[in-house]
């Protein structure tokens, strides 16, 4: 089964990772986590980006805060989708790090999810993965379905309380 190489930039990191983790792991996909630094370890930046694909990576996920360029710098290196995940900062609330991820310059994209979304770069890669696995795309679509349950039913119970 496909590999999805998630990188955080600090082990600081690690509680917005986890959701990507957990719902890779509930879909069934194999992962490798890693804490690797644009900035503090670049070496180790390139080499992983350098050997991922040949390492059977798919998908990367690259989560990082404050200046945080890891996804740019991966996304830089591989051909690989490269999904940035923005971390929360005591600063600027992650506003930081959401610009430094997403407002990457023409020919190195980094599809950016949502400051601490860890849930939606884990589902966004299953998304992407779903494209050649249609084993996932069909999971993809079961959860979509108990997910439009949930908020049915939310709804109505909501109008019987009103
Ligand atoms: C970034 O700097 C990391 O991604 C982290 O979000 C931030 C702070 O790192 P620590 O000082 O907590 O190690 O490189």
């Amino acid at each position: 089964m496909s590999k999805v190489g998630i990188l955080m930039g600090s082990k600081s990191d690690f509680d917005v990772v986890k959701p990507a983790v957990a719902v890779l792991k509930k879909f069934g996909v194999e992962t490798e986590v890693r804490v690797i630094s644009a900035h503090r370890t670049p070496d180790e930046a390139h080499e992983f980006a350098a050997s991922a694909r040949e390492k059977g990576m798919e998908v990367l996920i690259c989560a990082a805060g404050k200046a945080a360029h890891l996804g740019g710098v991966i996304a830089a290196l591989t051909t690989l989708p490269v999904i940035g995940l923005p971390v929360k900062t005591d600063m600027m609330g992650g506003l930081d790090s959401l610009l430094s991820i997403v407002q990457m310059p023409s020919g190195i994209p980094v599809a950016t999810v949502g400051v601490n979304g860890g849930e939606n770069a884990g589902l966004l890669a299953l998304q992407i993965l779903g494209i050649k696995y249609p084993e996932i795309a069909d999971k993809l679509a079961d959860y979509k379905q108990a997910m439009k349950a949930k908020i049915n039913a939310d709804d109505e119970a909501l109008q019987a309380m009103l």
